[in-house]
């Protein structure tokens, strides 16, 4: 998350900038947000409340007042809740404002009415922050500031370019100092085009690779066991247990890499005084991602640059901050109720009872398109029973699905604090300009259904300065140092947790090679990779695997509201290597149809060598306007082994012409 400038001219938003005193932000911002007026004064942009007047689904909405529709919630709403008890409603509220009330205060309403409750982030990184959290505690990784000093960078399943340009331009300072940049993605994407060695192991098999690295490592005299013996746990199990079946050749089998690339990159990391690792979420993607990140993670404890300025990993940086959220994302409410996962709602909307999801509210999210089995969900919002909201800033796929639906107003429109996840800056941000039309921040909406839900806690009455402390009483760490009576006029403030080296909160206080937690809960204690044939063997009987990625210019749906942006990625595309189109009889711009055991999808064919043959790459997560759908129909539902992530990446399908 960027520092950015607004500028304001005559009450219009006219231009975005990145802040230039922000070290990290410096001036600049990427492809997607440089164009962030057009976002805001995009044609699609929802002005007022719309009631469904015809089928479901088909997006027949008649403007209607905001009293009318809030109360038509908060009738069917009680409703519901007499007949069928709370658990009946579901709220589905996820991160698109990152700030922290906006994101949070929705979700406490439905915590305090004692809703069933979303277990949320499934879809996005509870996989991969599971898998750091039970490898080095909840801490957060490397600096990205400190990149620069740096002669090795690593990244691993991120696509800096892309998703993180700001690491990206501090990259390239290293490499102006000296550093070699290596970039580990199957496919060849912006960021690879332009490294000093792309390395392409095979979708999912992250782990065998940084496996087998450490049995070089270990091997060769390259790892510092000085270091081991100090700030790690298990690493003499792991190299007595799991080592041994990780030899370069047998690397090689399972990830495509030739074994005379898995020495030379071992050597390379191993002699490098501080090579930084950026680990990206894509690998964690897959049915045993969290092995992936979790091998990933211990790469630098073996040779102990975990301890060096610029060497170490950086995944996210959440943890340490030491912010509290409690205090708001779950002021009241019971102690337990029934859990939804995020990656499920297909499921949760077609198959819970006793008693049935009867109403829905989304909020800052796109599931129709960005959910897995996509086409459950869909099935699950056509139901005739099922009374749906969706507060959002345009009439979204998922919004025309639904009942009511509610203007939402964008970060721009709205004032509040925020904490970024891939740098340690927090930030008051002021709210730049008026909302658009009848638009509602979803802070503004929680409070005043708080209000007419007669829901009796504080936080649902309190002002924005009246909020911010509650982020920082009991808070630990960098956020301890804080007073949050200065946020507002402070700026970004830098919150570094550990500037001598990173450190580690797992139950040992060390790196875990070997983790009791894990061990506890019957999950494998060390890092391992294990073929991966799931329970149909849909792998054996579809030819190609699913790879999909953050698209350049719309990586998630709401970037697509911007016209400019969608135009600029073009028509949604499957990119095939020459070979695998060539054995389909198929060529570049082909209508092409994506099919397996789910469901079929349309797009046009793009051939390319930028992915090896058995994989089918889809960028970018594209509304699925009419004639577009979603690559999601063809994944299943299944969790991943750490955290109960989602599994877009083991999803095996094949590709042929449209008939
Ligand atoms: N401006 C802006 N920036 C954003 C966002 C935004 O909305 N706007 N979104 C943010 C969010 S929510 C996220 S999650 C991040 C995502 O940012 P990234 O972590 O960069 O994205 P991923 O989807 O993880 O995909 C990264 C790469 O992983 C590769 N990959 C996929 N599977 C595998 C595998 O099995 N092994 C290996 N080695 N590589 C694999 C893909 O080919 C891809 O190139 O971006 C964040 N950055
Ligand atoms: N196949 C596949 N699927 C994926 C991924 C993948 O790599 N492959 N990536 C996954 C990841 S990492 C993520 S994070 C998710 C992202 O998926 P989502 O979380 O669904 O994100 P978006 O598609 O951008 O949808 C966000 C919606 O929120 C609306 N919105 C924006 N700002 C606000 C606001 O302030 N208030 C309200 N109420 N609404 C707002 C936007 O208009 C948009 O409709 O997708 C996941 N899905
Ligand atoms: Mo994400």
């Amino acid at each position: 998350m960027c520092s950015l400038l607004a500028h304001v001219e005559d009450g219009r938003l006219a231009r975005i900038q990145g802040d230039p005193d922000q070290p990290l932000t410096a001036g600049f911002a990427c492809a997607k947000v440089n164009r962030e007026p057009e976002l805001v004064y995009s044609p699609d942009r929802l002005l007022t409340p719309l009631r469904r007047t015809g089928a479901k689904g088909t997006g027949t909405f008649t403007p209607i007042g905001w009293d009318a529709a809030l109360d038509e919630i908060v009738d069917r709403w009680r409703a519901i809740v007499r007949e069928d008890g709370p658990l009946a409603i579901l709220g589905y509220c996820y991160s698109a404002h990152q700030g922290q009330i906006n994101r949070w205060l929705p979700m406490a309403l439905f915590h305090a009415l004692g809703t069933t409750r979303l277990q949320a982030g499934t879809v996005c990184d509870s996989c991969a922050d599971t898998a750091w959290e039970m490898t080095c505690g909840p801490v957060g990784g490397a600096d990205p500031e400190d990149v620069v000093h740096s002669d090795l960078v690593i990244a691993w399943s991120a696509d800096l370019v892309t998703t993180n340009v700001h690491l990206w331009a501090k990259v390239e300072e290293a490499r102006r100092r000296g550093a070699q940049l290596v970039v580990i993605d199957p496919r060849r994407s912006r960021t690879a085009a332009q490294a000093d060695w792309h390395v392409t192991p095979r979708v999912g098999t992250d782990a065998a690779l940084a496996l087998g690295l450490m049995h070089v490592l270990a091997r060769d005299g390259l790892a510092d066991r000085e270091y081991l013996a100090r700030e790690t746990t298990g690493f003499d199990r792991l190299a007595a247990d799991v080592l041994p079946r990780f030899a370069p050749d047998q690397v090689e089998r399972v990830t495509g890499v030739a074994r005379a690339d898995v020495e030379r990159l071992a050597h390379h990391y191993g002699r490098a005084h501080a090579p930084f690792i950026r680990i990206g979420t894509g690998m964690s993607r897959c049915a045993q991602g969290g092995q992936a990140i979790r091998a990933v993670a211990l790469l630098p404890g073996v040779t102990g640059a975990y301890a060096r300025r610029g060497g170490g990993a950086l995944m996210i940086t959440v943890p340490g901050f030491g912010l509290r959220y409690d205090l708001i994302r779950r002021p009241a409410g019971p102690e337990t109720t029934r859990t939804v996962n995020h990656s499920r709602l297909g499921e949760a909307l077609l198959a819970l009872a006793d008693p049935p999801i009867r109403a829905l509210f989304v909020a800052s999210n796109n599931p129709v398109v960005t959910c897995p089995d996509a086409d459950a969900v869909r099935r699950g919002l056509a139901r005739e029973d099922l009374f749906t909201v969706v507060h959002d800033l345009t009439v979204s796929d998922t919004a025309r699905w639904a009942d009511i639906v509610l203007p939402a107003a964008t970060y721009l429109e709205t004032e509040d604090f925020y904490r970024s996840y891939g740098a340690y800056y927090m930030q008051f941000g002021p709210r730049v300009i008026e909302p658009r039309g009848q638009a509602w921040a979803n802070a503004e909406l929680a409070r005043e259904l708080a209000r007419r839900l007669a829901v009796d806690h504080p936080v649902f009455s309190m002002s924005t300065d009246e909020l911010l402390p509650l982020f920082f009483r009991g808070a630990t760490g960098p956020a301890a140092g804080v007073d949050p009576a200065t946020l507002r006029t402070a700026g970004p403030i830098k919150a570094r947790p550990y500037p001598d080296g990173q450190r580690f909160a797992t139950p040992s206080g060390t790196l875990e090679f070997w983790s009791a937690q894990l061990a506890a809960q019957g999950l494998p204690p060390m890092p391992d990779w294990r073929p991966e044939l799931d329970d149909g063997d849909e792998a054996r009987r579809w030819p190609l695997r699913l790879l999909s990625a953050p698209g350049y210019f719309v990586s998630h749906t709401v970037f697509a509201t911007n016209r400019t942006l969608d135009a600029r990625e073009g028509t949604p595309v499957c990119v095939l290597h020459p070979a695998e189109a060539e054995r389909r009889g198929l060529a570049d711009g082909d209508p092409v149809e994506l099919v397996n055991d789910r469901g079929s999808v349309r797009f046009a064919l793009q051939v390319s060598d930028e992915v090896a043959p058995g994989v089918a790459l889809v960028p970018g997560q594209r509304p699925s306007r009419p004639s577009r759908a979603s690559a999601n129909v063809l994944c299943s539902d299944r969790l991943s082994d750490l955290g109960a992530g989602a599994t877009y990446q083991s999803t095996w399908l094949d590709v042929r012409r449209v008939r």
